[in-house]
């Protein structure tokens, strides 16, 4: 907020005749285009990669959720804060109790070229967006993903869909936050995308995409979040397609104070009663490529009595990790990040996802992803992979994905369909 604010006023000064069209990109971490929008429209913070103009205008309601994120830089390194305190023995000896429940064996399949992801899909963006206008307004500053948009991909064999969804919407601040009632209307929007993904044969994820925070602030009641967890699953759980995503990219917080809501998570919707799949997410982004060093040590003692945990991890392939630039590293860079990850996911027995994954739309990124999934399916340690994103708000974003003209359809609609 404070960078993408910083450039709304310096850009505003120096170059107002650069004005950016409805639905294009306003800013974001990397971005150097226009910062302020055409008449008629205002720049959204859909995330702090990413900022939106979208039709209408600002309407100021209530906190961010994102307010402490802005001071890491534009990089998601990893900072020496959050890897003070942990121990540097990681990897092998830990966790032998999940391999007997493994439901699939992804590495037992004999012949590579039958073997396939059981996860394909991507995120769906939309219900998440407009984070500085809570609860906001549907259809101006938040939308639910497209029905056709599902259609798309399923008929082309993906079956899986992270839908975004923002907690302070479901359990409004106003009427109690996260041990509140939801919100009757917003809950409904998504019962009924959750309906039609799972109608389809498809898996629906359901992902607080909030970082941690809640209504401006890092999430420490733990007690509150598995309450959260429990009605959530409470409302899901009969439906055995629906995945809960405990929550996107924690960044920036105590170690400890993430595997803590991570667990609590997974008591809270255990506790339903719910058998659901439940994927956990770490710190600094929940990026593979530093996972061994930020989060292997302690989300391992993570423990769930159904042993149905996935460990999700993200990955981008430009020089940051960060996903906002359209030039890939190299043609392998994404096998190089998922390396260690993946070595560990194997070491320890226990199932990855590869959860998010963007690139740009040029032979050395489509190299890189093929390069990339083939190596991550042949390891045996990853269940699927989820590409960002789709959603109907994307515009010309470089990594959308959103059916049918999307910046990346053509080229990773085709790849990804062969790994389903
Ligand atoms: C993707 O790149 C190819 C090759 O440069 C180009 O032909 C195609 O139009 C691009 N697709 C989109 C949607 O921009
Ligand atoms: C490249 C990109 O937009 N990545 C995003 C993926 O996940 C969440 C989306 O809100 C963000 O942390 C990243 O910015």
């Amino acid at each position: 907020m404070k960078v993408e604010i910083a450039a709304l006023i310096a850009g505003g000064a120096a170059l107002a005749s650069a004005q950016q069209s409805v639905w294009g990109q306003c800013g974001g971490i990397g971005w150097t285009g226009p910062t302020t929008c055409a008449s008629g429209s205002y720049c959204s913070s859909l995330n702090p990669y990413y900022s939106q103009c979208l039709p209408g205008a600002q309407t100021t309601t209530a906190a961010t959720t994102t307010a402490s994120r802005t001071t890491t830089s534009a990089s998601r390194t990893t900072t020496s804060a959050s890897t003070t305190a942990r121990t540097t023995t990681p990897t092998t000896t830990l966790r032998t109790s999940t391999t007997t429940t493994r439901t699939t064996t992804p590495s037992a399949s004999p012949t590579t070229g039958t073997k396939k992801f059981e996860y394909v899909g991507v995120n769906e963006s939309g219900a998440e967006f407009g984070e500085n206008t809570i609860p906001g307004v549907l259809g101006t500053h938040y939308t639910w993903p497209s029905p056709s948009s599902i259609d798309y991909f399923t008929a082309r064999g993906l079956n899986t869909f992270r839908i975004n969804t923002k907690m302070e919407r479901i359990s409004p601040p106003s009427s109690g936050g996260l041990t509140g009632p939801f919100d009757n209307a917003y809950i409904s929007g998504l019962d009924t995308i959750v309906n039609y993904v799972t109608n389809k044969g498809a898996y629906a994820i359901i992902d607080p995409h909030n970082y941690g925070r809640f209504n401006g602030g890092i999430i420490t009641d733990t007690n509150a979040f598995k309450t959260w967890w429990t009605n959530i699953a409470n409302r899901y759980k009969n439906n055995p397609r629906v995945i809960f995503d405990t929550n996107n990219e924690y960044h920036t917080m105590d170690q400890n104070l993430v595997v803590a809501l991570n667990q609590a998570a997974i008591d809270g919707i255990r506790a339903s009663g719910a058998t659901n799949t439940i994927f956990v997410e770490g710190n600094q982004w929940s990026g593979a490529w530093s996972w061994l060093s930020v989060n292997a040590p302690t989300m391992i003692t993570l423990r769930d009595p159904l042993n149905k945990l996935v460990f999700q991890m993200h990955q981008y392939l430009d020089s940051d990790s960060s996903g906002t630039s359209e030039t890939c590293v190299s043609a392998t860079i994404l096998k190089e990040r998922l390396t260690e990850a993946t070595n560990w996911c194997l070491q320890n027995n226990v199932k990855c996802i590869l959860g998010e994954v963007g690139a740009g739309n040029n032979s050395q990124c489509k190299q890189a992803v093929q390069d990339g999934l083939t190596y991550a399916l042949n390891s045996g340690a990853w269940v699927g992979v989820l590409w960002w994103a789709a959603g109907p708000w994307w515009g010309t974003y470089f990594q959308s994905i959103e059916p049918p003209n999307g910046a990346a359809v053509s080229a990773y609609v085709p790849i990804l369909q062969s790994f389903v």
